[in-house]
């Protein structure tokens, strides 16, 4: 490693990444061809903005950056402590990377302060582009590549020292830079997350079927979370950390140092009734600053429905009867099925006074298949 490359490292440290790696500015070809037939066999269904096109500048830092020369990864870890022990009430759970700060401010502001010096380490001018997540770059196929980590089954790429429990942001320069080679690491036999996913998602040895991913049906996905997955989700609220627990190389991560990535209080496994009763301003202040906004206040109460349906406390009864009554459709509609799923004449008392002062037609059909769900659970004792 050069002496540019040496201060680069350092400085990059001295902002709170904790590993710093380089690759050329080379397209990532085989990541190209995988993302387009991911999209092509309808893995990437519903992410609309997850096109060809965008894989192409994902994949070429020529086109991101008018004479890209290297690409700069860097890694930091969000590994914050669990949950408090003996919490009272229903609960859920939200992703680890959710928990503290919204990352994408957190990254993005630490990357600028980044590029702002890197002229006057190189001596000369640079021209650099960031990259958090939102952008059109391959952030996984950059860290691989410039050795930061190796891509997991779970395609979750891998650190030697933090595990998978880091986030990934890359600076695109005209600074020539000497590369890093990639980590010669590999899962081996390992196939603990592909077995451990409840929803089937991960479909081979990296490759994620985006449509049954927990993390998509929480996050991103704007409508009704399918039927047949909601039991699947059990008490995830927000995102999935299922193939990352399971995973041997996470035991021996060590925690994050940055202090924006403390959870917030009770972030690792917040009370779920209160948050059906926000409205959009109480959901704005529940969650400033947090990466939890994303998933908009109708769709996160959507899922705090399907996490009470799975939990199962008969406790949260009258919660979601109201739910079922002065909600979005949205939420309705999934107030509805956890009902069905508690069953019991309470659920059965509610679900009938919804149907008869129900007007939109999806909910009145998820309070039909709820009822039958209510009777069959008689039936069967
Ligand atoms: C779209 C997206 C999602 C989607 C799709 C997930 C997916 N696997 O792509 C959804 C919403 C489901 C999602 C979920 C999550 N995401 Co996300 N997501 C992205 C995003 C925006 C694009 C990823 C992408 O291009 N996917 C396209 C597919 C085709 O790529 P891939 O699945 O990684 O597959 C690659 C491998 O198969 C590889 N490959 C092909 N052939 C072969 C062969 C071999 C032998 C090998 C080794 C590799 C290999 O090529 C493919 C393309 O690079 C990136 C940010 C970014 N701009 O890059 C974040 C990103 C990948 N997500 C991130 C995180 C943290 C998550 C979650 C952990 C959040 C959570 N806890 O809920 C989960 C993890 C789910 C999982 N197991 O992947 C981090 C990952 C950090 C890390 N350590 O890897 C990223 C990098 C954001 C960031 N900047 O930090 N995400
Ligand atoms: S994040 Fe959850 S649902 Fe998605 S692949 Fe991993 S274990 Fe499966
Ligand atoms: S659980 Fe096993 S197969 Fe999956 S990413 Fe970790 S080491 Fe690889």
């Amino acid at each position: 490693m050069g002496e540019l490359e040496r201060k680069i490292k350092a400085h990059g440290k001295s902002l709170g990444f904790d590993i710093v790696g380089i690759t050329s500015a080379e397209p990532f070809l085989r990541d190209e061809r995988a993302a387009v037939e991911r999209i092509r066999q309808g893995l990437m269904d519903g992410l609309p903005w997850y096109t060809e096109e965008r894989v192409h500048r994902a994949t070429h830092p020529e086109v991101l950056l008018e004479g890209a020369a290297s690409v700069i990864s860097l890694a930091i870890s969000y590994l914050s402590g669990g949950p408090p022990a003996s919490l009272a009430g229903v609960r859920g759970k939200i992703a680890r990377y959710a928990r503290g700060d919204d990352y994408h401010q957190v990254l993005k502001a630490k990357l600028r302060e980044f590029s702002a010096r890197l002229p006057e380490i190189a001596g000369h001018d640079v021209s650099t582009r960031v990259f958090v997540d939102d952008g059109p770059m391959n952030d996984r196929a950059a860290a691989e590549r410039a050795g930061v980590g190796w891509f997991g089954k779970n395609t979750n790429i891998l650190t030697p020292t933090h595990g998978s429990w880091v986030l990934l942001g890359q600076i695109v320069t005209d600074l020539e830079l000497e590369p890093d080679a990639p980590l010669a690491k590999t899962c081996g036999d390992c196939v603990r997350c592909i077995d451990a996913c409840p929803t089937g998602a991960i479909v081979a040895p990296f490759v994620i079927d985006n449509t049954r991913c927990i993390s998509f049906l929480t996050i991103e996905l704007r409508g009704s979370i399918p039927r047949e997955l909601r039991p699947l989700v059990g008490d995830w609220i927000f995102g999935c950390d299922i193939c990352q627990d399971v995973c041997p190389v996470n035991r021996k991560a060590l925690p994050t140092s940055e202090p924006a990535f403390e959870q917030r209080h009770d972030f690792a496994a917040p009370e779920l009734i209160p948050l059906l009763d926000l409205d959009d301003e109480g959901f704005r202040e529940r969650f400033r600053g947090s990466a939890v906004k994303r998933a908009k206040r109708v769709g996160l109460q959507r899922n705090v429905c399907v996490a009470l349906g799975n939990i199962g406390d008969r406790s949260s009864i009258p919660a979601l009867a109201k739910a079922l009554l002065a909600h979005e459709p949205l939420v309705r509609s999934h107030a509805a099925w956890a009902l069905g799923r508690l069953g019991g004449p309470e659920s059965e008392a509610a679900l009938r006074t919804a149907n008869a002062q129900e007007a939109d037609a999806d909910v009145l059909q998820e309070i039909e298949l709820a009822l039958a769900d209510c009777l069959e659970a008689v039936r069967s004792g």
